[in-house]
């Protein structure tokens, strides 16, 4: 996408509201906005960062009254010069001055085009671009937390000092390419080997948050599995606060998946309610409990549902979650709901440690959302530290740059050609470049290679 022209956009969301802004970005950004604007100053005078009142009209007549505010670059979001108008939120109001604003010469930017600028004019690393749609998709207090973080730079930084140590030791074994005969010693050898173990494992530790950035982004995928007329459904609706599914005392009532948000102490909690598991003659049934088992094939989380009131009997699913192990490493990714305790909890169960639970009375809530957080604290989420949550995109990135830094220590460890272990290492830094978006190794090996005294 050019650069060179002036964007503009609706930024904010379709609909009715109070105000709405209209963002302009680019080198002809006040001049363009001046030639729909009427106002004690004009839009190239105006002083930056400073809201001016005027009008904006249409060859018909007057649209609406607005705010204007010009950023001049490199000061603003984009990097460029940046006009945002504030106007009565309305459709058709939005609607007339972004048509104003494309007929006075501006393109129709692209979805995210804006920070793309911001990203292209080095306003922000490619980890901070993301973070931005992180913030707006945020559902809960941590995934806002981490989504801060990285906005402010966070994984960014940790990434350049991993990068900068790279680039160190890159520079001395480039090094020895031009001086053949000397051969690296075995002392500096090892000296370099013990940096790389020290990059490879600050790599090691991104990757290790790889599970906390993909719960804190699309929550933590959590099935609500049983037999049918457990209360599977009524767990759903009572965790959720509303009615969302259908209850009734007819067995086999829930027949598609449903899927629903909630917030656990800050952790989004995608709740799956399922079709009860039985066997059924029904193909509407049968396609459901299929659905089931493929839910349950990729559940991060089980919350296994019991009608504790009833005995225990062979056909029983808790048979097959061996009530006693629930909870430990051989079900580690289940919980036990012991529901319907309001009607007494019969003896089959009473020495199970499953979550005493009445969707009645709501006995068990606190218990269960502790259950809940303890999952999460000792699986997904390994720490209480939510500054760095990586995504699968960054994952994929960093692991391709272990393999190549594993590359290189082994090179270095044979006592390869350091022409060959140069090769892995700077594959290293383009996969960590990858991720922030910057393939500077040359620039920024020149400016080591400045500062090096070679032969000292
Ligand atoms: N007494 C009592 N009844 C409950 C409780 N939880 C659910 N029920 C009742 O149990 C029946 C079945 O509840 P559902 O939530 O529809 O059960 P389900 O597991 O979703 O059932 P299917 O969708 O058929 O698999 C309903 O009549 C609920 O009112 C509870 O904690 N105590
Ligand atoms: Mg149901």
């Amino acid at each position: 996408m050019p650069l060179d022209d002036t964007i503009a956009a609706i930024s904010t969301a379709v609909g009715e509201g109070a105000i709405a802004v209209l963002r302009v970005s680019g080198p002809e950004a006040a001049s363009l906005v001046a030639r729909i604007f009427r106002g004690a100053a004009a839009p190239e005078k105006m002083e930056p960062r400073r809201s001016y009142f005027g009008e904006i009209y249409d060859a018909t007549g007057l649209i609406d009254q607005v705010l204007l505010t010009i950023f001049r670059g490199p000061q603003s979001y984009t990097g460029e010069d940046l006009v945002e108008i504030s106007c009565h939120g309305g459709i058709l109001v939005t609607r007339k001055i972004l048509s104003l604003l494309l007929n006075a010469g501006a393109r129709s930017a692209e979805p995210g085009e804006f920070t793309q600028r911001a990203f292209l004019n080095s306003k922000m690393d490619l980890t901070q671009a993301e973070a931005v749609m992180d913030l707006i998709r945020a559902q809960t207090e941590l995934a806002l937390r981490a989504a801060n973080e990285q906005l402010a730079g966070h994984l960014g930084r940790e990434l350049t000092k991993i990068q900068d140590e790279l680039l160190t030791t890159l520079a001395h074994i480039e090094a020895y390419i031009d001086f053949p005969d000397e051969g690296i010693s075995p002392e500096t050898g090892k000296m370099l080997l013990d940096r790389l173990e020290e990059s490879g494992g600050s790599l090691a530790k991104l990757v290790a948050t790889a599970d906390q950035g993909r719960i804190l982004r699309h929550g933590l995928r959590t099935v609500i599995y049983g037999e049918p007329n457990v209360g599977k459904s009524s767990l759903l609706n009572l965790l959720l606060g509303y009615d969302r599914a259908i209850v009734s005392e007819t067995p086999g009532t829930t027949r598609d998946t449903i899927e629903e948000t909630i917030n656990v102490r800050g952790i989004p909690v995608r709740l799956i309610d399922t079709a009860g598991k039985r066997s059924s003659k029904d193909s509407i049934e049968q396609e459901g409990i299929r659905r089931t088992e493929l839910q349950l094939a990729q559940a991060d989380l089980v919350l296994q549902v019991v009608d504790a009131s009833l005995p225990l009997v062979e056909r029983c699913l808790a048979c097959e979650a061996e009530v006693g192990n629930v909870g430990t490493a051989k079900q580690k990714n289940r919980i036990l709901i012991l529901n319907k305790v309001d009607l007494g909890i019969h003896p089959d169960w009473e020495s199970s440690p499953g979550v005493r639970f009445s969707c009645r009375t709501r006995e068990g809530e606190e218990a269960l959302n502790q259950a809940i957080w303890d999952f999460v604290m000792t699986s997904g989420l390994s720490s209480q530290d939510f500054r760095i949550a990586i995504s699968v995109r960054h994952q994929a990135c960093l692991q391709k740059a272990i393999t190549d830094l594993e590359a290189a220590k082994a090179g270095l460890a044979n006592n390869q050609l350091p022409e060959l272990i140069s090769i892995e290492l700077r594959g290293t830094l383009d996969a960590i470049g990858d991720v922030i978006g910057r393939h500077d190794t040359e620039d920024l090996l020149g400016r080591i290679f400045s500062e090096f005294c070679i032969g000292k």
